[in-house]
């Protein structure tokens, strides 16, 4: 009677921990696969619910990136076709047409003189595979759906700009550099358009070279915001839109114990092995050029060698091609 019981409790547990999954929501992907997203299954509703792995924020900062963990899960507002001059800030479910039938959708934002100053889009990505990830090739559209001027008394501004970054920790963000900065210069008024997206720029087949162990997790947030100083009236509303990731397989990649891998990456050894193992780096001469100990996660060394080194983790050793 009493091992029926625990087992029910067992049961329960579980159950209860399922059903909050959506809470730890996040998009799998292993090495060698590609995830898509063109967010055409959100709907037409103002408030419609992003995709799994997806989550939206705004703040009354400008370029500023918020967390996965405390952003939300639905737009806003929506807009497609002859979007308003007066058009209300926020997070958009933006619709390639007739907002309220298009089912070509994109999300992205829009700012007001002192709201949403920033929208971000955020996409968590977890290695679910047994093998590193060496870095990612990104492409993405980045879709106008109001024009703006920008300007202060009529003036041409700075216009906007969608900026991806990346964190491991959903803490720190770091920008993903110019590869992954759209920018769209101020236009001369501040109208929608009568078939929207009035334009379109891509991002196509960028590398973001950060690795990805496996079991663990990274973070991109696009950022929606003026493109320089902090003047965000007559904006231009924009939209990301045909969402492309490749997760790039590890060269040289080599698990040397049950328990430790080592790759090569753009001048780098990544390492994951046991927390206090000792790293040391070699050349085929022998001469040691890097060392470090074992944090139990992803170890990154910089190494200025390249060709084949000679890796050193506890008492075995493997050979990589940087
Ligand atoms: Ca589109
Ligand atoms: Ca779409």
């Amino acid at each position: 009677m009493k091992k029926i019981f625990t087992k029910k409790m067992t049961i329960l547990f579980a159950s209860v921990l399922f059903s909050g999954a959506t809470a730890f929501a996040t998009v799998n992907i292993e090495a060698n696969e590609t995830y898509t997203q063109n967010f055409d299954a959100i709907g037409v509703d103002s408030t419609a619910t992003l995709p799994t792995g997806w989550k939206a924020d705004k703040s009354i900062s400008v370029r500023t990136v918020g967390t996965y963990t405390a952003a939300l899960t639905a737009t806003e507002i929506a807009a497609g076709n002859n979007m308003g001059t007066q058009a209300g800030n926020g997070i958009y479910n933006f619709g390639a047409g007739d907002f309220a039938t298009a089912t070509d959708r994109a999300v992205g934002g829009l700012s007001s003189g002192s709201k949403s100053k920033s929208v971000n889009l955020y996409l968590k990505l977890t290695n679910n595979g047994t093998t590193p990830i060496s870095s990612f090739t990104i492409s993405y559209d980045i879709e106008q759906y109001r024009a703006g001027n920008n300007g202060k008394d009529g003036a041409i501004g700075a216009g906007f700009s969608f900026q991806m970054y990346y964190s491991d920790n959903d803490l720190t963000y770091t920008s993903a550099g110019s590869d992954f900065l759209t920018s769209f210069a101020a236009d001369a008024t501040t109208e929608g358009y009568e078939s929207a997206p009035g334009d379109t720029k891509s991002v196509v087949s960028k590398t973001l070279n950060q690795p990805l162990a496996a079991g663990e997790s990274i973070y991109l947030a696009w950022n929606y915001s003026v493109t320089s100083g902090t003047y965000t009236s007559f904006s231009q509303a924009l939209g990301l839109d045909n969402v492309s990731i490749t997760a790039n397989a590890a060269t040289g990649i080599a698990n040397i114990t049950n328990n430790a891998t080592v790759v090569a990456n753009n001048g780098s050894i990544v390492v994951t092995a046991t927390e206090g193992a000792e790293i040391e780096v070699y050349t085929t001469a022998g001469q040691k050029i890097a060392s470090a100990i074992a944090t139990g996660n992803q170890d990154i060394i910089a190494v200025s060698a390249t060709g084949i080194v000679i890796v050193k983790v506890g008492t075995e050793t493997i050979k990589v091609v940087l």
